[in-house]
């Protein structure tokens, strides 16, 4: 079997480790990358044994680290037919006008320009071979705004409109580019937007079932395994109980 090659950003937890074992199952070989390097060592003890593996640690913020990782992947490791970038996280819930610029800061470099950076080492292979599939995590973020989601709802608004100019340029080299806009998944998240804070992070999915990081991964695997003809474009997807971005029906 001709395996195809997967590159998925933000590995080490969450979404991001949902579909390195997804795809890992569904024959992709997997470049998992994330600065937590344990973790991308322990993955591999996780990922389906008749995929190939391999890991990349840098920080998405640094474009040198990010340009020296590449680098240095092996000629049979260049060959990525799929890049999901995933890496991203939200950095404080606060009203605009007492926001933290460090955590602006955190938000735009990593959700943003961390994607691009990734993408602009791997658009000129897939260019190249005249194939590929780049997936981009959105979120229903990219779609509304929400209440003192302010930054974060901006940096994926620019992630959505990356999404459609990636697939404007991109497509006539036969690259199909797709985003996918989850609700309220269960991962750490939460946890990272409110800085540590457990039971803050745990009240955000208490009285409801929220989406699992397996369900986007599905997604993710779907959209690219269709055949050559289909494009998935564009996928919102929200927990059961979730109307919008901002109103979830608890306890129903
Ligand atoms: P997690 O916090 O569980 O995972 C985030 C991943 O991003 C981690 O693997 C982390 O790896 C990586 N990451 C964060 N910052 C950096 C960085 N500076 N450099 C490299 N990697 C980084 O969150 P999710 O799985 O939920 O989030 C994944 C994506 O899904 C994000 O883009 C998020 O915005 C989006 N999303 C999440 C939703 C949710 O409700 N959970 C809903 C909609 C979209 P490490 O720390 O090891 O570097
Ligand atoms: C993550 C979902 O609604 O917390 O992007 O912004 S939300």
């Amino acid at each position: 079997m001709n395996r195809k090659i997967a590159f998925i950003t933000g590995a080490t937890s969450g979404i991001g480790k949902a579909c390195v074992l997804s795809l890992a199952k569904s024959g992709f070989d997997i470049i998992a990358t994330g600065r937590r390097e344990e973790r991308l060592i322990k993955l591999k003890q996780e990922i389906d044994p008749s995929a190939r593996y391999t890991y990349l640690v840098f920080d998405v913020r640094n474009k040198n680290d990010v340009d020296t990782a590449i680098d240095k992947l092996s000629s049979d490791w260049k060959k990525i037919d799929v890049l999901v970038n995933n890496a991203g996280n939200a950095h404080g819930l606060d009203p605009i006008q007492s926001g933290n610029t460090d955590d602006w800061d955190a938000m735009m470099d990593i959700n943003v320009k961390g994607l691009l950076y990734v993408s602009k080492k791997i658009m000129p292979i897939m260019i190249e071979r005249k194939q590929g599939h780049i997936v981009n995590i959105g979120s229903i973020a990219a779609k509304e705004v929400y209440p003192n989601g302010n930054v974060y709802c901006a940096s994926k608004h620019a992630v959505d409109a990356l999404t459609k100019g990636m697939r404007l340029d991109l497509t006539k080299y036969g690259i199909k580019v797709t985003g996918i806009h989850p609700g309220l998944v269960e991962t750490e998240f939460s946890l990272v937007r409110f800085k540590g804070d457990e039971d803050r992070a745990k009240s955000v999915y208490e009285g409801f079932e929220p989406l699992k990081p397996e369900d986007i991964a599905d997604i993710v695997n779907f959209s690219i395994t269709r055949p050559s003809h289909v494009a998935m474009t564009d996928i919102t997807v929200l927990a059961g109980s979730q109307a919008n971005s901002n109103t979830v029906y608890k306890n129903i």
